[in-house]
């Protein structure tokens, strides 16, 4: 699990002649290279909390090349040097703007001692979090606010999301999953007697977005198209005994499970009008922070091993001798103590440092995840979390699996 440098992938090797003609669309020499790992892509998840608490303001902050915190983001993200990078808490611009603000002024400006990085493309879209809904969802007599809104937020687009990619998207074939309905899952774990009528009516099941954003890979074979299926599901806290956002979270997490498998995704209508999900062999990466631990924390019956005991979902990367783990993890957990001494899982999983002390404190909890489908081959993974990182930009830490797709192999 070792974090290696970049100069360790630029050597010569051996490998199929499809992820040959990947590679070298990717680069043309180890010079150009900025984000091709040799023989393997590495495809990596950042909850970076670049959120703000008003509209307008991330923009703002990305305006100059000065803001400490976007600087130490960009600083993480240059040292792993992913391929393919899904950054959750980016708060949404309609304009766009925020995103190219964010490459110019960040990732394309060495931050101390690492090199700059560049992404050939990047895609956003709206989200839900902080769009009114016009009905009184919390059920405290009042309409408005951010517990009103269609996915929690102060602001439209707050916490949105933004995915930075070497590999072409084809623009044209991005499906969403914002607008489906809670209520429109069969069998959802909708809160009983909880929400209104027309809530129920109204509510969307993703809290932000879910976006399955087809990434092209040129193969000897033709065009290849690889997943990428992103999401955001709402913490499944912050509510009281009914637990509708432990059971949101759930069912966020739930759409994936049936959205690769052709036997349940049948009910699924995305925002495009298109019914269905993947077919049996697409090939895919499920990413994102999805807000939930597979031993410990407070959500819905363990929700995410609805996606790691999937069949589908590649083992070594879920449970096996590829999950994402770090030093840093491990030891401070250790120096922490408090709800972190309680916890079941192993520390040196957690991708997240959350309160450790009082009554629900959920302490550190693995909830970012990247998992590959199981055709693709799992090379090596890690949580960017370093010993001795006293260095806090977000609550979240960094995870990246590198991969060799179908017929590929890692060396
Ligand atoms: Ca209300
Ligand atoms: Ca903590
Ligand atoms: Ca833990």
């Amino acid at each position: 699990m070792t974090y290696l440098k970049r100069g360790d992938r630029c050597r010569p090797f051996f490998l199929s002649q499809a992820l040959w003609i990947v590679i070298a669309l990717l680069s043309a020499c180890c010079a150009e290279a900025q984000a091709a790992h040799g023989t393997t892509l590495r495809i990596a998840t950042f909850n970076a909390s670049l959120n703000r608490s008003t509209a307008g303001q991330l923009k703002f902050d990305l305006s100059t090349p000065f803001n400490t915190q976007a600087r130490a983001i960009a600083q993480i993200i240059q040292r792993v040097r992913p391929d393919v990078l899904l950054i959750n808490e980016f708060d949404y611009d309609p304009q766009g703007i925020s995103d190219v603000l964010f490459a110019k002024n960040y990732l394309a400006i060495a931050q101390g001692d690492t090199e700059p990085i560049n992404y050939k493309e990047h895609y956003s879209a709206a989200v839900n979090t902080g769009v009114p809904s016009g009905l009184d969802l919390n059920n405290d007599g009042r309409v408005g606010g951010p517990n009103d809104a269609l996915g929690f937020g102060l602001f439209p687009g707050q916490y949105g999301l933004i995915v930075y990619s070497n590999l072409p998207i084809d623009h044209n074939t991005v499906r969403s999953l914002k607008n489906f309905k809670w209520s429109a899952m069969p069998g959802a774990v909708t809160p009983k007697d909880y929400y209104s009528a027309l809530a129920l009516q109204e509510l969307p099941l993703s809290s932000k977005s879910h976006w399955d954003l087809p990434l092209k890979l040129e193969t000897s074979a033709g065009t290849q198209i690889l997943h990428f299926l992103v999401s955001h599901p709402t913490p499944p806290s912050f509510d009281g005994p009914e637990d509708r956002n432990g059971r949101r979270n759930h069912d966020e997490i739930r759409l994936w499970a049936d959205y690769i498998d052709p036997k349940r995704a049948g009910y699924l209508i995305d925002d495009q009008g298109k019914q269905g999900g993947l077919a049996s062999d697409d090939l895919f990466v499920i990413a994102g922070d999805l807000n939930a631990d597979p031993f410990d924390g407070g959500s819905f019956k363990y929700a995410i091993r609805q996606l790691l005991d999937h069949p589908r979902v590649n083992r070594e990367g879920a449970f096996g001798a590829f999950t994402p783990s770090s030093q840093g993890g491990a030891q401070f957990s250790a120096q922490q103590g408090g709800a972190n001494a309680m916890h079941q899982g192993l520390p040196k999983f957690d991708t997240s440092d959350f309160n450790d002390r009082g009554v629900d404190a959920p302490g550190n909890l693995r909830v970012d995840y990247v998992l590959p489908s199981t055709q693709i081959t799992i090379c090596d993974s890690g949580v960017y979390w370093p010993k001795n990182n006293e260095k806090i930009a977000s609550d979240h830490h960094l995870v990246w699996v590198d991969i060799a797709l179908a017929g590929g192999t890692c060396l």
